[in-house]
């Protein structure tokens, strides 16, 4: 469902100097426990990042996942770029999330980054609606203009492949821009906001439910807290061979 979007994200990186970095094998790719899911990750190096992952999941009719994060270098404190897209076949049910998620949620913050993701959730009002947040809070880590669709309109499902361009263009174009600007943030300050990030997402990420169904519990937790979100166990003092150095 999802391939020719993952395809043109990681050839978007890959065209845009990314480097693809080594996983642990057993954490790159996968089958389920009974054998009808499978999981693929990349992770990328690409100038302006200190880590870029993707991860394609597919469980047949039941389930297709594209999920990325892209995470700035920290002299820059640019919204981390965020992708869930998920397509229940049997269900025919799309959830797609797609949003610039902010470090923070000051007004200075936002008029700083978001005049393109405004005039896109502007563009594609059949993906931005008002979804309900259930286990996610939407005023962390949340920008008032994502696209969040959950639902099986055809015209949501018809304006997603264009949704997703602009808004991949838009992120690029805003790392461009702003690895010229100053940041409003000290390096050290948006690394302590990235591994609040980590936290907070590896808490509430409802996929870490899903991945212990699929793949058991203890691959499950190593995924969420090794690759995911390899900064939620950073209070354990825990470094991982996926954790780039900062500059
Ligand atoms: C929701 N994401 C979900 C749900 C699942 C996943 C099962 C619940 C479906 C629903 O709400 O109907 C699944 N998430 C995954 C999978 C991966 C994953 C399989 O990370 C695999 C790697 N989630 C993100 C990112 C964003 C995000 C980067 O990982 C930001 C764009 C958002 N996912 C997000 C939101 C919801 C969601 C906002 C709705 C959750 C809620 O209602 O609070």
């Amino acid at each position: 469902m999802f391939d020719p979007l993952l395809e043109e994200l990681n050839e978007s990186i890959l065209s845009r100097g990314g480097i693809e970095a080594k996983i642990p094998s057993d954490l790159a790719e996968g089958f389920s426990v009974k054998g009808k899911a499978f999981i693929k990750s990349w992770l990328w190096q690409a100038p302006g990042f200190r880590r870029w992952r993707v991860t394609r999941m597919d469980a047949g009719e039941n389930l297709q996942v594209l999920n990325s994060v892209a995470y700035p270098e920290y002299k820059c404190d640019q919204p981390l770029l965020g992708i869930d897209l998920l397509w229940f076949g049997t269900k025919r049910k799309l959830v797609a999330v797609l949003d610039f998620q902010p470090l923070t949620q000051d007004k200075d913050y936002l008029d700083r980054y978001y005049d393109g993701l405004k005039s896109i959730h502007g563009r594609f009002p059949e993906l931005g609606g008002n979804e309900i947040m259930r286990s996610f809070d939407p005023h962390q880590y949340f920008s008032p203009w994502l696209l969040f669709y959950r639902g099986n309109s055809q015209s949501a499902i018809n304006s997603l492949k264009s949704a997703f361009t602009a808004f991949l263009d838009c992120y690029w174009m805003l790392n461009q821009l702003t690895l010229r600007k100053p940041s409003g943030f000290s390096p050290e300050e948006v690394k302590n906001l990235h591994i609040a990030y980590d936290i907070y997402s590896a808490e509430r990420d409802p996929a870490h439910h899903l991945f212990a169904g699929y793949f058991g519990q203890a691959w499950a937790n190593r995924f969420v807290s090794e690759f995911l979100f390899p900064y939620s166990s950073i209070t354990q003092n825990v470094t991982t061979a996926l954790d780039f150095p900062s500059e």
